[in-house]
C-alpha cells in the first residue's frame, strides 16, 4: 500500500489537500482536508443585518453573487421582509447568468484538462477536425483554417517554453483516451469559451453596477431604480442589451458545452462506474416566482433511490466539528444547528512542514454539515436528480436526451463522469429558461408596474426585539444556506454552511466520509506519481475552498506537490 499526498490540488479556487491510500492500483482510503481558514462569519457579529450581504459576498471571488442572495433572504426570511416580483425575477436572471457562466468556465478551465490532452491535439489533421466538429454542431467555426490557426497557436505557445498554468500536468498520461482531432476542438473551445464568458457576465455589470461582486443586492427587493426612459435606470437599451447577452449565453451552451460534454463523455464511459460518493443528494428549492414558488424543486434522495423525492426540514441540518479545527460543541460527539453554532478556530494540526496530517484527530479547515445525521452531496447532480425524479418537464427532458446519447441508464449518473454530465444538463435548462425571467420583467414593466424594493420593515425601529431566519440558495456548487440572528437589530450570531463545506466535509463524529472522500474510494490510479484520476473525481464536485471555509493559516502551510511513499 502507499499514500499519495496532493496537495494543493490545482485548477479551482482556495486549498484543498488530498490524502489517499492506494492499493492495487485504487485508492482504498481518503481524507481530504481544506488548508485555510477564513474568519468573515466572526466578523459579522454586532453589524446591521441590511449590511450581511455586502460582507458575505466576500467569502469568494468565483461565485459572487450567491452569498449575497443568501443573505438578503436570510434577512428577509427573519424581519418577514416581502420581495416584489420585479426583484424576484432580476435576482432569478442574475443566479442564472452566476450558474451558466460558472459551469461553463468549470467544463473547459478547470475540468476539461483532466480528459483533454492540450498536446495531442498538435498532432490534429485540421481537415478532420473541422469534420468532426462539424458532425457534432453547426456551431460556425468549424473550417479546418480555423483549427489549423488554434494549432499554431498553441505550437507557438509550447515552443516559447512559458507553459504557465499548463506547466505541471499529465500530458500524455495513458489515461487520456481522446483522439488528437478532437483534443483540438476542445482546445480550440477552451479559448473560445474565455472570450464567451467575459462578455456574457456583462449582464451582472448592467444589473448590479459592477462584476464582480455586483452592488445593487438589498433587503426587500435590489437598488436598481426600473424606468425604460432613464439613463441611469434599467431602461429599454440596457432591457435589450441583457436579451442579447442571454441568447448568446444560451447558444453557446446549446451549440458548444453540451456537444462537446457528450463527444468527450462518449469515450470515458467507464467513468460512469467511478466515483459514486456518499449516495445521498439534496439540494434547496431555486428561482421563486412572484408568489414565492420555485421553479426548479428542493429536496433530497436518499441511498441513490430515485423513486421519491424526501421534502427537507432545515431543522435537520447540523455541522459537525470532530475532525475540524473549530471549538464548537459540535466537538463532544453531537451536530450543531447552523443558528447555535460558532466558527471559532483551533488549529491543533502539525506545524509545517508535515508529511502527513493526523487524520484520526483534527484535519481540516472544513466543517462536516450533516442533514438527519447524514453526509449528502450538494451541487448540480443533486439539483438534475431531484428535479428529474420530481418530474420537471425540463431537466426530465435534457436528461432523458443525454442518456439516450450516451447509451446509458439513470443509474450512470452515480459517478465521477455523471456529475460532469449533470453539471452541463443543470446549465443546459437555466440557460434556456433565463430569457423567459427577462421576457416576464419587460411585462411587468410594460403593465406600469416599476416597483423593486419594499419599503416595508426597512426601518430597524419596527422590528422586534428578536428574530431569526435562513436563507438557501441553489449556488451553481450547490445548497447554500446562510443562518441569521438578530438581536436589539444587530447580527447575534451569523452561520453559512455553504456547497463546498458540504462536499469536501471531513469525517463527522461517527466517522461517516464526506462525498469528495467517499467518492474517491475505488478511484483508479495508475501512477501514484501522476494522479490525474484523483483530479478527475475531486475536479468533478468543482471545488472551492474559499466557500468552504470563510485568513490564512498563520503559519502558512507548505506547498507539498505530490509525494509518494
Ligand atoms: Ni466559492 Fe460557492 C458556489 C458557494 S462553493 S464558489 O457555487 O456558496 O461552495
Ligand atoms: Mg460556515
Amino acid at each position: 500500500m502507499s499514500k499519495i499526498v496532493v496537495d494543493p490540488i490545482t485548477r479551482i479556487e482556495g486549498h484543498l489537500r488530498v490524502e489517499a491510500e492506494v492499493s492495487g492500483g485504487k485508492i482504498s482510503n481518503a481524507w481530504v482536508s481544506g488548508t485555510m481558514f477564513r474568519g468573515i462569519e466572526t466578523i459579522l457579529k454586532g453589524r446591521d443585518p441590511r449590511d450581511a450581504w455586502y460582507w458575505t459576498q466576500r467569502f469568494c471571488g468565483v461565485c459572487t453573487t450567491v452569498h449575497s442572495i443568501a443573505s438578503i433572504r436570510a434577512v428577509e426570511d427573519a424581519l418577514k421582509i416581502p420581495v416584489p416580483p420585479n426583484a424576484q425575477l432580476i435576482r432569478n436572471i442574475i443566479i442564472a447568468i452566476q450558474n451558466t457562466q460558472d459551469h461553463v468556465i468549470h467544463f473547459y478551465h478547470l475540468h476539461a484538462l483532466d480528459w483533454v490532452d492540450i498536446t495531442s491535439g498538435l498532432k490534429a489533421d485540421p481537415v478532420k477536425t473541422a469534420q468532426l466538429a462539424a458532425s457534432i454542431s453547426d456551431w460556425p467555426n468549424n473550417s479546418p483554417t480555423y483549427f489549423k490557426s488554434v494549432q499554431d497557436k498553441v505550437k507557438a505557445f509550447v515552443a516559447s517554453g512559458r507553459l504557465g498554468p499548463f506547466a505541471n500536468a499529465y500530458w500524455g498520461h495513458p489515461a487520456y483516451k481522446l483522439p488528437p482531432e478532437a483534443n483540438l476542438m476542445a482546445t480550440a473551445h477552451y479559448l473560445e469559451a474565455l472570450e464567451w464568458q467575459k462578455d456574457i457576465i456583462k449582464i451582472h455589470a448592467i444589473l448590479g453596477s459592477k462584476n464582480p461582486h455586483p452592488q445593487t443586492f438589498l433587503v426587500g427587493g435590489m437598488s436598481i431604480p426600473i424606468d425604460p426612459d432613464s439613463q441611469n435606470a434599467l431602461n429599454a437599451d440596457k432591457l435589450i442589451e441583457i436579451k442579447r447577452l442571454l441568447h448568446k449565453a444560451q447558444e453557446f451552451v446549446e451549440k458548444v458545452y453540451i456537444p462537446d460534454l457528450l463527444a468527450v463523455a462518449s469515450f470515458y464511459k467507464d467513468w460512469a462506474g467511478i466515483g459514486a460518493g456518499v449516495g445521498n443528494y439534496m439540494c434547496y428549492p431555486e428561482f421563486p416566482d412572484a408568489a414565492g414558488k420555485p421553479w426548479l424543486p428542493g429536496g433530497a434522495i436518499l441511498n441513490r433511490d430515485i423513486s421519491k423525492v424526501v421534502p427537507l426540514d432545515q431543522k435537520k441540518i447540523t455541522e459537525h466539528v470532530e475532525h475540524s479545527w473549530y471549538q464548537d460543541a459540535g466537538s463532544e460527539g453531537k451536530g450543531v444547528h447552523p443558528w447555535e453554532g460558532s466558527s471559532e478556530p483551533n488549529y491543533t494540526g502539525p506545524k509545517p512542514p508535515y508529511q502527513y496530517l493526523d487524520t484520526d484527530k483534527k484535519y481540516s479547515w472544513v466543517k462536516a454539515p450533516r442533514y438527519e445525521e447524514k453526509p449528502m452531496e450538494v451541487g448540480p447532480l443533486s439539483r438534475v436528480l431531484v428535479a428529474y425524479v420530481s418530474g420537471h418537464k425540463e431537466t426530465k427532458a435534457a436528461v432523458d436526451l443525454v442518456l439516450k446519447k450516451l447509451g446509458v441508464g439513470p443509474e450512470a449518473l452515480f459517478s465521477t463522469l455523471g456529475r460532469t454530465g449533470a453539471r452541463g444538463i443543470d446549465c443546459l435548462v437555466i440557460a434556456q429558461q433565463a430569457p423567459k425571467w427577462l421576457d416576464e420583467l419587460i411585462g411587468n414593466i410594460a403593465k406600469g408596474d416599476l416597483r423593486i424594493h419594499s419599503n416595508e420593515l426597512w426601518d430597524p425601529s419596527t422590528w422586534p426585539a428578536e428574530a431569526h431566519g435562513y436563507g438557501w440558495h441553489e449556488a451553481p456548487r450547490g445548497g447554500l444556506g446562510h443562518w441569521i440572528k438578530i438581536k436589539d437589530q444587530k447580527i447575534l450570531n451569523y452561520q453559512a454552511v455553504v456547497p463546498s463545506t458540504w462536499n469536501a466535509s471531513p469525517r463527522d463524529a461517527k466517522g461517516q466520509a464526506g462525498p469528495y472522500e467517499a467518492a474517491l474510494l475505488g478511484t483508479p490510479v495508475a501512477d501514484p506519481e501522476k494522479p490525474l484520476e484523483i483530479l478527475r473525481t475531486i475536479h468533478s464536485f468543482d471545488p472551492c475552498l474559499a466557500c468552504a471555509v470563510h485568513v490564512l493559516d498563520a503559519t502558512g502551510n507548505e506547498m507539498v506537490r505530490v509525494k509518494a511513499s
